[in-house]
């Protein structure tokens, strides 16, 4: 209100205002103009990166301009905001989205080619930006496309990482990772000099007594690190709704540089205190699915939470509502455990600085938070060890035992005398050293907790948090199944499919009400159409062709069935299943008889995924796929009838060219280990089928679809236990084809067989964890059974087809129309044009 221009020269102000292109040549004009001035280049020095530059700063000014006009808005609309708080968002490109989302690409594609350039080939200019590790981060990012799409007043806050996910090189077979600088150039994002918040870490707590016998606990004396504001613009699709995500970026606090040090000459040790304050934000850990408890990832995440609610503290109290006001103005959702210290400082806050009574506070922020939960396996559940808290954060550890005792002491009434229970759900596990478990400190503030798939959050229900569903009773657990944002993945990511179901459905309306390509269902059998249909799918597959030509120097054959695996690398998503399928089927095709080879299927297997550095298995995995490759490749016997390619560097910009090339795509994990997954809805959603366990959201899509269009195979989650229990006792048997295939890698067929030494050992003394054993037959022979769909291409491209017209259910509207309705209770607001 203060920095307002006063009332009176508003009109003059309205006058210059800044106005937005609206036509091809508006267009130009802003590209040119940036490239000589922003740029200061000109057309006798204009190369594809600096075009790329210019196209992409004129598109930042429009959607700056709704930007505005959408945070005026909201502002006056006055109504509850909802603040999606995650350490990642896997956002990648953004210059193709926003031209799609602002439905101006057609004219900007002539624009640029106009001007001398391909729009292809400056959409690929673009550094994705890749502050996230999968599944949880990308799931963020199409959150953030729909609560813009769906015109929400939404937040999303997160970390300025200097440094996103490494860039994966395969060096002699192995991966190799390389720091990802983003930032040289990166037209997105604006720094806000002005918004900056002060994070204190270590330090003491002082405690005294006012004058009116209460007790104040002061935290102080400890190191200051200073959180600067960047905001990235996310644009909707078909409004003009541009809602805003911040990202903190971490710096020397400006109090904080030590002139006593660089006075006496102590300059070295001054620097370092100040790199040591950017270090906060510099990297994104690079660990998906596992928690490996360092300082500095705690850092981080104090760090970014209490920025982020110092800054919607700040914006609820400039409306000078009450505090009990408070979640009528604001929701928070957690994204998984990584913020769940936002229950501590919203706490620390009210109580400490705001001077409200304990039960008065706990009220609010209890009536705040929303926790999803994003996974079941122990090992990615988050734990702190109580002295390395202690030591950061003392005024939130006695926080923390503060909660702690009061819910206990209501368990304690409710369940008199059960000690084992108290020991079961307490926040402090008393191992050594004492660990605080993150997750039911998320449970215990929050108003919900979701799971992300039905399967998963019926799980979580039974298994990880059953003692709180007898605390807290049924209602506070709820579910909402994922899904992936049509936007970037069809009609981005494959344009001319989504060309091709707008001619059929008439518009483009699928694209924001998905449950509309049920319409497309009717087309199924239309001779014609199957044609157009299958044809996309070739041109993809053919692009992707050429990719793997150009990158890899292997050819495939365009019409062979693509078989693609892309994901993280992880034990639970069996990779190692899949490529000891493909050893095996290698050694068939080899134990045929020409005439018999002549028969087969010709099939290309493709994987793509980063391993954790750290994850030793995972590195193995992507070795032996490496190392297949290498012989079946160049086995001239084989030839075109198997052919094995591992994509380097798996990202967002290649999933989505390589989601759209699939004939098959690969969802595999142990039943009851993958929470939803996303990248089996993606599949789907661009033609192609699924070979999957009954994991996650495939049960979802297999009742969506119907069970004659998805290849299931594999033990159920209620065995699993039993199962591996028989591991245990040794009762059960190597699969015989998956023995063959350890004893041919033992042969050295795939090189020096002591390299996958710890494959095997997994799968034998290591009690096959991940029941590969278990599953192999069935998934091989359920592979036969794709071979066999896939001979009949008019029975094939009536399932994808029928399929895709199923699918509605799995865009990320539904969900997040899920969340506003049942977990957040907010409201769309208008934004004019
Ligand atoms: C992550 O990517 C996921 C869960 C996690 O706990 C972490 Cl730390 C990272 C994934 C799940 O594995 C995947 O099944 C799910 O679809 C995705 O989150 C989004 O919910």
């Amino acid at each position: 209100i203060e920095s307002s221009i006063p009332a009176p020269l508003r009109d003059k102000w309205k006058k210059f205002a800044a106005t937005e292109f609206s036509n091809k040549e508006e267009f130009q004009r802003e590209v040119v103009r940036h490239v000589e001035t922003t740029l200061a280049r000109s057309l006798y020095n204009c190369d594809e990166l600096a075009a790329y530059s210019g196209a992409a700063l004129a598109m930042r000014d429009k959607l700056i301009i709704d930007w505005n006009k959408t945070q005026q808005a909201h502002t006056l609309a006055d109504q509850k905001r909802v603040y999606y708080l995650s350490l990642e968002f896997l956002m990648g490109r953004t210059l193709d989205n926003a031209l799609l989302n602002r439905d101006i690409k057609d004219y900007a594609v002539e624009g640029v080619s106009e001007l001398g350039f391909r729009m292809e080939d400056l959409i690929d200019q673009e550094h994705d930006a890749a502050l996230g590790n999968g599944g949880l981060g990308r799931l963020a990012a199409c959150f953030l496309d729909s609560l813009a799409s769906l015109s929400y007043p939404a937040w999303g806050y997160g970390l300025r990482y200097r440094y996103g996910i490494f860039k994966q090189e395969i060096i002699d077979g192995y991966q190799v990772e390389v720091p990802d600088y983003w930032l040289d150039f990166n037209p997105w994002e604006f720094p806000r000099h002005d918004i900056t918040v002060d994070i204190m870490f270590y330090g003491y707590v002082r405690r005294y007594t006012e004058d009116d016998g209460s007790t104040v606990n002061i935290w102080e004396g400890g190191e200051v690190v200073q959180a600067l504001a960047y905001d990235v613009p996310i644009p909707g699709y078909g409004t003009s709704t541009t809602n805003n995500l911040r990202l903190w970026s971490s710096k020397p606090s400006t109090g904080e540089f030590d002139f006593q040090k660089f006075n006496s000459g102590d300059y070295e040790s001054s620097v370092r205190d100040q790199q040591r304050a950017e270090t906060i934000s510099a990297v994104l850990y690079p660990n998906d699915n596992i928690d490996v408890g360092k300082e500095l990832r705690l850092k981080q995440q104090y760090f970014w939470v209490a920025a982020s609610l110092y800054d919607i503290v700040r914006r609820f109290k400039k409306s000078h509502r009450a505090w009990t006001e408070f979640p009528h103005q604001v929701a928070i959702q957690l994204n998984d455990t990584h913020p769940t210290l936002a229950i501590v400082e919203l706490m620390r806050i009210l109580v400490d600085k705001e001077h409200l009574d304990w039960d008065t506070a706990w009220n609010i922020v209890t009536e705040t938070f929303g926790y999803t939960n994003h996974t079941v396996l122990p090992e990615a559940l988050e734990k702190w060890s109580v002295p390395l808290f202690q030591n950061l954060l003392p005024r939130h550890l006695q926080i923390i035992y503060d909660i702690n005792l009061f819910f206990l002491q209501s368990v304690e009434r409710r369940f008199p005398k059960d000690r084992e229970l108290l020991s079961r759900v307490s926040i402090i596990e008393e191992s050594n050293p004492q660990v605080i478990r993150m997750a039911y400190l998320a449970i215990i503030g929050s108003k919900k907790v979701n799971g992300v798939a039905e399967l998963h959050s019926d799980l979580i229900k039974t298994t990880i948090f059953k003692d709180f569903v007898k605390i807290f009773g049924l209602d506070k657990f709820t579910n909402v199944t994922n899904g992936v944002t049509p936007r970037r993945w069809l009609h981005q990511a494959n344009p001319q499919l989504s060309a091709l179901i707008k001619e059929k459905l008439g518009s483009y309306n699928f694209l924001k009400d998905l449950s509309l390509l049920s319409g497309l269902e009717k087309f199924a059998d239309d001779k014609d159409f199957q044609k157009e249909w299958m044809d996309i799918k070739f041109r993809n597959k053919q692009r992707l062709a050429k990719y793997i030509k150009d990158t890899t120097g292997i050819s495939v054959n365009p019409s062979a069935l693509f078989d693609i695996q892309v994901k993280r690398i992880h034990e639970y998503k069996r990779q190692q299943m899949n490529i000891f399928g493909v050893i095996s089927r290698y050694l068939s095709l080899k134990a045929m008889t020409k005439e018999e080879r002549a028969k087969q299927v010709q099939r290309v297997s493709i994987f793509g995924g980063k391993a954790a550095p750290g994850y030793w298995m995972a590195k193995t995995i992507i070795r032996l796929i490496t190392a297949v490759s290498e012989v079946v490749n160049n086995d001239v016997e084989i030839g075109d009838l198997l052919k094995v390619v591992f994509i380097e560097d798996y990202n967002v910009s290649k999933a989505e060219f390589l989601c759209p090339a699939s004939d098959l795509s690969e969802h595999i994990s142990t039943a009851g280990t993958e929470a939803s997954g996303t990248s089996n809805m993606k599949f789907v959603l661009n033609g192609g089928l699924i070979i999957g366990t009954c994991d996650g959201a495939n049960i979802e899509i297999t009742r969506e679809i119907g069970e004659e269009r998805i290849f299931l195979f594999g033990n159920l989650a209620e065995d699993v236990e039993d199962l591996r229990h028989a591991h245990r006792y040794g009762k059960t048997p190597m699969d015989p084809a998956l023995k063959e295939v350890c004893e041919e890698i033992q042969k050295g067929t795939f090189g020096e067989p002591g390299v996958f030494a710890g494959l095997i050992h997994a799968l034998t003394e290591g009690g096959d964890y991940y029941l590969v054993s278990d599953d192999f037959a069935s998934y091989l022979s359920t592979h036969k059974l794709v071979d066999e769909a896939f001979k009949d291409t008019a029975a094939w491209a009536h399932n994808t087809i029928v399929a895709v017209s199923r699918m509605g259910f799995f865009t990320s509207d539904r969900a997040i129309n899920e969340y506003a309705d049942e977990i957040w209770n907010i409201d769309p607001v208008k934004v004019d044009n």
